[in-house]
């Protein structure tokens, strides 16, 4: 396969470098993980992204989003205990806002930001780590490697969070705890105190209020808003504002305290641009990755070229449907190709052609193309990149089903189309037994009136409560001795104690059974708002499952109706295999899709 080299330039994979490891579809968590670091939202759009980006102030105030979610992490952070390994990114600053060292509202503003995001898949922490990693980012400065894997605490930990009044040998045994020495302190704080600055609401003894304002005055550490050395060279040369350095009550000048710690050394090392740069790249890198003890990361979450984003196999208004988005990128200033054909292939599961053996293969265009604004995460941005979205809805005859799909580029243009199969094995969809159907269930919100009445700027969590009234189908012949979900979620405000319940399905007369379906309901009630569930069936000692079933979208997401399918017949010889239009163009392929997926 390495004999292609035109192939290897003709596509995405000359812009895109990552060499993404042994990926196979469906990965759900990296999936996940993938999802919100480069469309920086959740599957249903709603954009955590779209709240730190471009370098945003609060909305009409001074204040700094990025600076507060990056302070965020590092709250989370520093109170890590290198010697019991307990504490860091593990969400418990949630339950430590009270604390004096913590005292400020940038970070209750932060958490009420992060607390729709949360779920089964990303947790609390590892949205913290997100959220820090995009605010660097969209201030211009590294991209920080991102792994997922942290667990979240639900409790308070530990103390021990530096404060400005503490001496020096206070804070360097902080982070010492922390897990860095002095020089890593000296380069963490000027890779911090960077963005934002003091605020008069916190230190009036440092920042006077502005009497003529509601909002607080922020001294900011440097002259730039943006993520730069600047900190550093104004400091050097004597310009700097910085009120940590050049506070009149010395007691609280924490910053010149840590600067000066080696006489200057470790931040004259800093003055260079992209010193500045790649050093704070691997200092913050570092700090997102200080975890307690037993935590296993998953590997570094690099951007897939092309995604199966979505794939649901349902029931929409009595048709048996498949739905999935398929997920392609390009280079920022260049259009898709208009003549781009994007295919969905797929193979009935039972009958005669099972698995296309009978040498039918069925093929459907998008119902829609989307393209993306290349702003959806500033990580994708920085890449220079942006997706094209391809949508489908097929329907599906329920003898037939389908046990697997895969996707064909061809750009029209005389170049040899491009197929995306999963690495040789089609994307499997591995069950039919029971499946969710969103469109025949509902929730209701009610209002709750005990909500805390704090009011936040971007304010996404909502203190309603969702009553969820939900629909399965189960297949006739299954007879399942029991039909449940595992209803998560995380999304919660306040971070409050995540709902994990199980909820019983029961078979529901009042929706009459269909094309070897049956249907069944079920109850749960969640104050978060973004219930996942997984769907079993267990029957006869074997467990069906469809997992990480969304609920966001329930009683909102409008009908569209299936697109035409068609039937292409291939020669005996490369069905079953490859299944496309002729034997030529499968042969050719197959080399393609490992290719494509090893890149
Ligand atoms: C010696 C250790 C540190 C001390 C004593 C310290 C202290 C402070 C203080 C007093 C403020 C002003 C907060 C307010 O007005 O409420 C502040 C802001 C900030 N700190 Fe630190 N800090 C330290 C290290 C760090 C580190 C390691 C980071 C991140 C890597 C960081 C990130 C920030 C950011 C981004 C802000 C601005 C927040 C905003 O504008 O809302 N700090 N810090
Ligand atoms: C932040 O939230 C905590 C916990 O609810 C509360 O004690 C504290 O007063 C809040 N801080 C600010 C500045 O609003
Ligand atoms: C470090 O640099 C600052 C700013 O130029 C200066 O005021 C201070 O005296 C220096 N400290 C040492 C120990 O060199
Ligand atoms: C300086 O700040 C410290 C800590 O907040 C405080 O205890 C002290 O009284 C202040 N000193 C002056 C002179 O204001
Ligand atoms: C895209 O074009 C705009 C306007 O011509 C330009 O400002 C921008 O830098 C370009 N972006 C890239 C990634 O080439
Ligand atoms: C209503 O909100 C309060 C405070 O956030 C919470 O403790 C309570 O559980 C909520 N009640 C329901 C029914 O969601
Ligand atoms: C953009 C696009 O989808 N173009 C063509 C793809 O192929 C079919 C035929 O299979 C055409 O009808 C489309 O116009």
């Amino acid at each position: 396969m390495h004999g292609l080299p035109l192939v290897f330039s003709l596509y995405v994979l000359s812009v895109v470098t990552p060499y993404v490891s042994a990926y196979t579809w469906p990965s759900p968590q990296y999936d996940t993980l993938e999802g919100m670091l480069y469309e920086g939202r959740r599957s249903d759009g709603s954009s955590l992204a779209a709240l730190v980006h471009p370098c945003r102030k609060r909305s009409g105030t001074l204040a700094s989003v990025p600076a507060e979610w990056l302070r965020f992490a590092f709250h989370d952070m520093a109170t890590h205990n290198a010697d019991d390994g307990s504490g860091g990114l593990d969400g418990s600053l949630a339950y430590e806002l009270g604390r004096p060292e913590n005292f400020n509202l940038g970070l209750n503003q932060t958490l009420s930001d992060f607390e729709a995001y949360p779920n089964k898949y990303i947790s609390r922490a590892d949205i913290i780590a997100i959220g820090a990693v995009f605010a660097v980012s969209t201030c211009g400065g590294p991209t920080i490697p991102f792994r997922g894997g942290r667990i979240d605490t639900w409790q308070a930990g530990g103390t021990g969070t530096p404060e400005p009044q503490h001496d020096l040998s206070t804070l360097t045994e902080s982070f010492r705890k922390q897990g860095f020495n002095q020089a890593e302190m000296i380069k963490l704080v000027a890779c911090g105190h960077t963005m934002g600055g003091v605020s008069s609401a916190d230190f009036p003894q440092l920042v006077a209020p502005d009497p003529k304002s509601s909002f607080p005055v922020f001294d900011d550490f440097d002259t730039t808003p943006s993520f730069d050395e600047k900190v550093v060279t104004e400091y050097l040369d004597g310009s700097t504002q910085n009120v940590l350095v050049v506070g009149a009550n010395k007691t609280l000048v924490s910053d010149l305290r840590v600067f000066q710690s080696d006489n200057n050394a470790t931040v004259q090392g800093l003055t260079d641009k992209s010193v500045f740069q790649s050093e704070c790249k691997t200092m913050l890198g570092r700090m997102l990755e200080v975890v307690p003890k037993g935590i296993t990361f998953t590997d570094e979450i690099t951007l897939l070229p092309a995604k199966v984003t979505a794939a649901q196999l349902t029931f929409e208004k009595d048709q048996m449907v498949f739905k999935t988005n398929f997920r392609l990128t390009q280079p920022i200033n260049q259009t898709a190709n208009a003549n781009r054909n994007v295919t969905l292939f797929w193979c009935d599961k039972n009958g005669d052609n099972k698995n296309c053996a009978g040498g039918k293969t069925n093929s459907a265009l998008p119902v829609k193309k989307l393209s993306d604004d290349p702003n959806v995460s500033p990580i994708t941005l920085n890449m220079g990149l942006y997706f094209i979205n391809y949508n489908y809805i097929v329907p599906i005859d329920t003898a037939a089903s389908i046990t697997k799909f895969w996707f064909q580029v061809d750009e029209n243009d005389g170049s040899k189309p491009t197929t995306y199969d999963n690495g040789g094995n089609g994307y499997v969809i591995d069950q039919d037994q029971v499946l969710f159907v969103p469109m025949l269930s509902h929730v209701d919100l009610v209002q709750n009136t005990t909500s805390d009445a704090q009011t936040y700027t971007n304010r996404v969590g909502d203190g309603f409560t969702r009553n969820y009234k939900l629909v399965v189908a189960v297949r006739d012949g299954t007879n399942p001795s029991r039909v449940y979900a595992d209803a998560t979620d995380v999304a919660i405000q306040g971070f409050a104690f995540p709902l994990q319940t199980q909820i019983d399905f029961t078979p529901d007369s009042s929706i009459p059974s269909q094309s070897g379906y049956s249907f069944y309901s079920g109850k749960v009630a969640s104050a978060g708002v973004q219930l996942t569930l997984d769907v079993h069936a267990e029957a006869a000692g074997q467990k069906y499952t469809q997992d990480f079933m969304e609920t966001q979208e329930l009683d909102n997401t409008p009908y569209v109706k299936p697109g035409p399918v068609s039937v292409t017949t291939t020669t005996k010889s490369s069905a079953g295999r490859m299944a496309v239009p002729n034997a030529l163009a499968a042969a050719a392929l197959l080399v393609f899709g490992a290719a494509v997926v090893r890149l």
